[in-house]
């Protein structure tokens, strides 16, 4: 069995994020980690907020309290709604803790040591109408490659080339939007990437083969432009020190690492945290240093992203020539637009994730986002398309199949699963059925084609419903009691395999069908296609209740309170 370690792009921590962000990250990796859960692989599923740089700085500026009490709060109310939506992390940490910090600080000092760190005087991007120097992010102007003009100084989000503040057409201070900026001199360390461009080539042509084509042509197309060195220092108060042992005068004038250096290495910091937590979970090194052939490690993240994981973190793994565990694999996701608009973080336009679990339960997202994810082109959330998909997959084919056919029994055989009626060939060829479409179910799974396993499990319910069609024990019944039961109980037995194979999509529903049955040592382990193809988990006596309705029917007055409410378009740019 494979240990994976599979991660989830952190989220930042200034404010509560969109579905858009959910579906890119840390849903496909949830349902991932559940799947494997299921199949008795270990897993450790790790993700954590991204507290530092000067988006937090200004957001608790801007709420009059000090950066550490805002990420310690903001912390929380993400960690709150990531709960809500039954994501099952093994840790979920803070990328300002101390042991971030420390590895971090380890990495800088490893890298200097092998030559890929040097101290460089440069001038930088100085405003004085905001009295401070403006970080990479916080310098906006026009694309020199694409044209776009809200590009930031770090990276254009439009064509996701990464940026220097400098190459900007006509740059202005986004906090003020002044654009009487001047260049200054000071110090900061640089990273070598140039030295590594060869190494990271090699790495990431063993690798690319395997990755799924988004992933490998964002990294390609970076390697291609040639990777330049690159400042990891910045003039914050909030961040991973300067460690004042290696470079005390940088130190001393409070240089703090660039977010997206210590970012990637809360992966492993986040891996500490938790074993720090917990003595049982001591042996965390194993996941992560020297590990052996049977870890596979797993990235989820949106393509904004893809060149920081595919390309500038490997660099600095090489770069720190200690056996630190790679990527094997990188998931990456195109964008989930707002009726074809983008959803945005700043314009509050879309629908963020505490919203969405106001209104409904988690499993009405995540089964929508993930039957729906943007994984070979974009895709657009529209209230139109999602209540359609609420109302016929998960109310129709599978909610009301499961209470039908419990009520049905209750009715007119009592609770408990009835006894009489021999297999046939209709239940030969639904258990045929069956084993083929779990066995594409696993298969896409395996492939982490997310829409794929949807298609697949909603031809699992739908299977259910044409049996049901097909044999109608409502009419059975009055000429063939037996084989009315035979039809309720091959059903039933759906149901427990709807339970089991529905688990990583809508877990707070797998688990109200399984109980739906008194089965003693019930777990939701996964069934092969083989054994699912009998159809006799659940025999006959084994006592059952009937569940709440498992989906909510939306009507067109629930649809036009949700259009009202978020507006059913986009708005203008
Ligand atoms: N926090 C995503 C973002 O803010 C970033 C991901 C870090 S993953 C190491 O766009
Ligand atoms: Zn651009």
């Amino acid at each position: 069995m494979a240990r994976h370690l599979i991660t989830s792009a952190l989220p930042y921590i200034n404010g509560i994020k969109h579905l858009g962000n959910m579906v890119g990250s840390m849903l496909p990796a949830d349902v991932y980690s559940r799947y494997l859960r299921q199949r008795g692989h270990e897993v450790l599923y790790i993700c954590a907020t991204d507290e530092h740089g000067t988006p937090a700085e200004l957001a608790a500026k801007e709420q009059g309290v000090p950066v550490d009490e805002f990420c310690a709060s903001a912390h929380d109310a993400q960690k709150a709604v990531y709960d809500g939506f039954a994501l099952a992390f093994d840790y979920f940490g803070r990328s300002s803790s101390p042991q971030n910090t420390e590895i971090t600080q380890h990495f800088a000092r490893r890298l200097n040591e092998n030559g890929f760190i040097e101290e460089r005087a440069i001038r930088q991007v100085y405003s004085p109408a905001d009295g401070r120097f403006l970080p990479d992010r916080y310098v906006e102007g026009t694309c020199p490659h694409c044209g776009y003009d809200k590009a930031r100084g770090d990276q254009c989000e439009n064509c996701t080339r990464v940026l220097d503040p400098t190459d900007l057409i006509e740059p202005r201070s986004a906090i003020s939007g002044s654009t009487d900026l001047e260049v200054r001199e000071t110090k900061h360390l640089f990273l070598l990437q140039s030295k590594l461009q060869h190494e990271v080539e090699e790495w990431v042509a063993r690798h690319e083969e395997e990755w799924p084509q988004l992933a490998a042509s964002i990294a390609r197309k970076w390697l291609n432009e040639g990777l330049h060195d690159r400042a990891i220092t910045r003039d914050l108060d909030w961040g991973v020190p300067v460690p004042a042992d290696t470079w005390p005068d940088l130190a001393a004038e409070g240089k703090v690492f660039y977010v997206w250096f210590d970012a990637p290495i809360e992966y492993i910091g986040a891996t500490k945290e938790w074993a720090d937590q917990d003595p049982e979970n001591r042996d965390w090194k194993s996941w992560w240093y020297d590990a052996d052939a049977t870890v596979r490690y797993t990235e989820f993240m949106a393509k904004d992203n893809v060149p920081f994981h595919t390309v500038m973190f490997p660099a600095t793994e090489l770069g720190v020539r200690e056996p630190w565990k790679k990527v094997d694999y990188v998931k990456a996701f195109n964008w989930l637009t707002y009726y074809g608009g983008k959803f945005s973080t700043s314009q509050k336009r879309g629908v963020f994730t505490d919203q969405a679990l106001d209104i409904l339960p988690a499993d009405y997202w995540r089964y929508f986002l993930i039957a729906n994810a943007p994984e070979s082109d974009d895709s657009s959330f529209t209230w139109e398309h999602f209540t359609a998909t609420v109302n016929k997959d998960l109310a129709d084919t599978l909610g009301n199949f499961v209470n039908r056919v419990l009520s049905f029994s209750k009715k007119r055989f009592g609770e408990a699963v009835p006894a009489g009626g021999e297999p046939g060939e209709a239940e030969t060829r639904l258990g045929t059925e069956i084993a083929t479409l779990l066995a594409e179910y696993e298969a896409q799974m395996e492939a982490l084609q997310f829409r794929k396993a949807a298609a697949a499990l909603r031809a699992l319910w739908s299977a259910g419903n044409s049996y049901l069609e097909e044999k109608a024990p409502w009419l059975e019944i009055k000429t063939d009691k037996d084989g009315a039961a035979l039809t309720l109980r091959t059903a039933m037995n759906l149901i427990h395999l709807y339970a089991v194979v529905s688990e990583p999509f809508i877990p707070g529903t797998a688990a109200a069908m399984r109980q739906a049955f008194s089965l003693e040592e019930d777990t939701a382990t996964w069934i092969t296609p083989d054994e699912a193809r009998a159809l006799t988990t659940v025999a006959a006596g084994t006592p059952f209740a009937v569940p709440p309705v498992l989906f909510a029917k939306l009507t067109d007055d629930d649809l036009d309170a949700y259009k009202e409410r978020f507006g059913g378009e986009p708005q203008p740019a």
